[in-house]
């Protein structure tokens, strides 16, 4: 019997598909010292249910998933039905994964108890935001937050266990349903982006170890509000257009911070007459998105205050958020500075 050692092929006949997010994951698995690979289950049943929303929100137009669900959320938002359709998909993709105990929806008014005796994690998930951008085929996104409990497992939940501070994330990460779908995500060992490839069910490497530029030219806020910004956000923006930046604003947190990511660019979201305390939420919006925009050399702020340094007191508690490439945040801050913002 003739054995002969393996050579990878030369020919150039089949290009290589790359590394798949399993295989990612679970390369990176020893990064955690007491690693037992259920926070790689976790990323990977988040990983399923991204897919599955991905093939609700592609044919969306085509079944009658589309338009208003005709109830409102608990902040008084009206629930779209892929809104509720990626809520359910999450929510149960993660209780049957057994590795997360409770979980903070968007779509919950409370904090649901999975009432898993194993469960360590504790997942904190906006399922699909951006939602008013659903029914007209622009980008919409999943964010989600992964912390550890704190209480042991198998005791009842506990606020501390949920109550905690973004710089407590174990990863956070997002799904990106745009032109091509993304999934981005962080354990603290970097910032890695991968894309989906639809014939193969498979999301692969495409984005090894994002880098933030440090400055851009992009800046991304609702101007329509401009009239209830403090000053010095107004005269920031002033300042960019003296400049001659370019305003990109989608409407969808996920895409506006994606490409801003990449770019190098701000987004502001600031405390507004109508929204006094920004309209963005702390747990599951704004302390994933810091996780990742510090991991890749970007920062996050509410203006005052790091946002992974942010205590939260409760669940859908909302956040000024002013983020991106390091020296334009700086920047914005000495002219926000000259005013308070508001964060509780
Ligand atoms: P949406 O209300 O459509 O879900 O998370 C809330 C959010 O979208 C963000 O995705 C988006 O950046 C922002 O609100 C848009 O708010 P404005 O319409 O006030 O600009």
């Amino acid at each position: 019997m003739k054995i002969s050692s393996y050579q990878p092929d030369q020919s150039g006949l089949a290009y290589s598909v790359g590394t798949t997010l399993d295989r990612f994951i679970k390369l990176k698995q020893s990064d955690f010292p007491f690693a037992s690979g259920e926070l790689s289950q976790l990323l990977r049943d988040i990983a399923l249910a991204s897919k599955i929303v991905n093939r609700e929100t592609n044919r969306a137009g085509l079944s009658n998933i589309g338009g208003a669900f005709g109830q409102t959320n608990v902040q008084g938002e009206e629930q779209q039905k892929l809104d509720v359709i990626a809520n359910i998909r999450f929510i149960r993709a993660l209780s049957k994964g057994g590795e997360v105990c409770a979980i903070v929806s968007e779509e919950e008014d409370a904090v649901i108890d999975l009432n898993n005796k194993s469960g360590k994690y504790v997942v904190a998930i906006d399922p699909l935001d951006g939602s008013s951008n659903i029914d007209v085929n622009i980008s919409i996104g999943t964010i989600f937050s992964i912390y550890r409990r704190k209480t042991p497992v198998g005791s009842p939940i506990r606020e501390e266990d949920i109550m905690q501070q973004g710089t407590e994330q174990v990863a956070s990460g997002y799904v990106l349903y745009g032109s091509s779908t993304m999934l981005v995500y962080t354990t603290g060992f970097g910032v890695n982006g991968f894309t989906y490839e639809q014939s193969l069910g498979e999301f692969f490497l495409s984005h090894p170890m994002i880098k933030a530029p440090e400055s851009g030219s992009i800046y991304s806020i609702n101007e329509g509000t401009q009239e209830d910004w403090n000053p010095g956000i107004k005269e920031y923006i002033d300042n960019c257009k003296v400049k001659k930046f370019s305003a990109r604003y989608i409407g969808s947190l996920v895409a506006d911070f994606h490409r801003n990511l990449l770019k190098g660019g701000i987004y502001i979201y600031p405390a507004t007459k109508k929204n006094p305390n920004g309209k963005l939420r702390l747990m599951y919006e704004a302390n994933a998105l810091a996780f990742i925009a510090e991991q890749a050399g970007a920062v996050a702020t509410d203006g005052n205050k790091r946002i992974l340094e942010i205590q939260p007191t409760s669940l859908h508690q909302r956040t000024p958020l002013l983020i991106g490439s390091k020296n334009m945040v700086a920047e914005a801050l000495q002219f926000s500075n000259k005013t308070e913002f508001s964060t509780n």
